[in-house]
């Protein structure tokens, strides 16, 4: 069975390298955000795409989930003592990427291209392909403080700033990555790794021919909010200040129209009932994934699920 999933950046990780684990490399392909990327520093930036990168090739920070295990903060350090723009940490290790893939854009490279000899490099077998080789930027509209790009929002201003809407600017020149397409149309199934609906599954639904290609396929997605809060990251909070109570419930909606499946944590297990009534069916599981071993657990439990519903 042949499996393409659509990932943004920690939890989408975690799922993924669970997946990875279990299904080899010609029967799972990660399709990942990159509506997050930036300029930072002169450097290019793909957060992302290098925390799926380093999560799949076991070199992902285990405490934050983003950036580098054995990471050393020199270069960072100096850059403090030296008055330097701090606010985004980058690690000596991860530097390392970003210098790299910078230089290799300035001269024409692709993302694809880069993120798939990083991969090689890294020993990743599987397929990671960015949403798009064009610039999109996820830009979040805020009460407080108007629009602000992502990662303005997300690290400076700690997602303090209330949601009020998104935008990814640059979508509508946006082609799919090569690879992109037929990803999901070899695909046997689809699964939205349990990431940011807003600003991490939508941005990659809204790259032209995506999210027609995806309505034709079966749609699993796994939710990332647990009992109204997420594990991490700012998505419950966006529900809440868009006017929509946060729940396992509001994420089955948000991509209703193209799900089959939906995976809820046994926690949320008296929303099944109003989730079917969509006309989706419901897996209640353990969706917490802790520890390695919680990934794989998921990631089997996904799988049999994905398997009893396209039979
Ligand atoms: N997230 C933070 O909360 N603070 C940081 O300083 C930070 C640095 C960073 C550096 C490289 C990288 O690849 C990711 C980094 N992230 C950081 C995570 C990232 O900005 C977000 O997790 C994603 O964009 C949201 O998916």
């Amino acid at each position: 069975m042949k499996i393409t999933a659509l990932a943004g950046g920690v939890g989408g990780a975690k799922l993924a390298h669970g997946l990875s684990q279990i299904l080899p490399p010609d029967q799972f392909t990660i399709i990942v955000n990159t509506g997050d990327d930036f300029e930072h520093l002169g450097l290019y930036i793909s957060p992302d795409l290098d925390t799926v990168c380093y999560t799949l090739a076991g070199l992902a920070n285990p405490l934050t989930g983003w950036g580098r295990k054995d990471e050393s903060w020199h270069a960072f350090n100096e850059m403090e003592k030296l008055a330097g723009q701090t606010w985004f940490r980058l690690g000596d290790r991860d530097l390392g990427t970003h210098l790299v893939r910078t230089e290799r854009r300035k001269h024409g490279e692709k993302l694809s291209t880069i993120t798939q000899n990083f991969c090689r490099a890294w020993g990743i077998e599987h397929t990671i392909l960015p949403m798009t080789d064009d610039p999109v930027y996820t830009m979040v509209a805020t009460k407080e403080m108007g629009e602000l790009a992502f990662q303005e929002y997300f690290v400076h201003q700690r997602c303090e700033p209330s949601v009020t809407g998104f935008r990814f600017d640059g979508i509508e020149k946006a082609l799919p990555a090569p690879g992109v397409l037929e990803a999901i149309d070899q695909a046997d199934a689809l699964v939205f790794c349990p990431s940011n609906p807003w600003v991490s599954i939508d941005p990659i639904l809204a790259v032209a021919g995506v999210r027609s290609a995806c309505a034709t396929k079966p749609v699993v997605a796994v939710s990332p909010i647990i009992g109204g809060d997420v594990v991490k990251g700012p998505a419950a909070k966006m529900y809440r200040e868009l006017g929509i109570q946060p729940s396992a419930y509001a994420v089955a909606k948000h991509y209703e129209n193209l799900l089959q499946g939906f995976v809820v944590d046994t926690v949320d297990a008296e929303l099944q009932a109003s989730i079917e009534a969509m006309n989706i069916s419901t897996l209640v599981t353990n969706t917490i994934m802790e520890d390695e071993l919680g990934r794989l657990r998921l990631a089997k439990d996904v799988i049999d699920f994905v398997n009893s519903l396209i039979k």
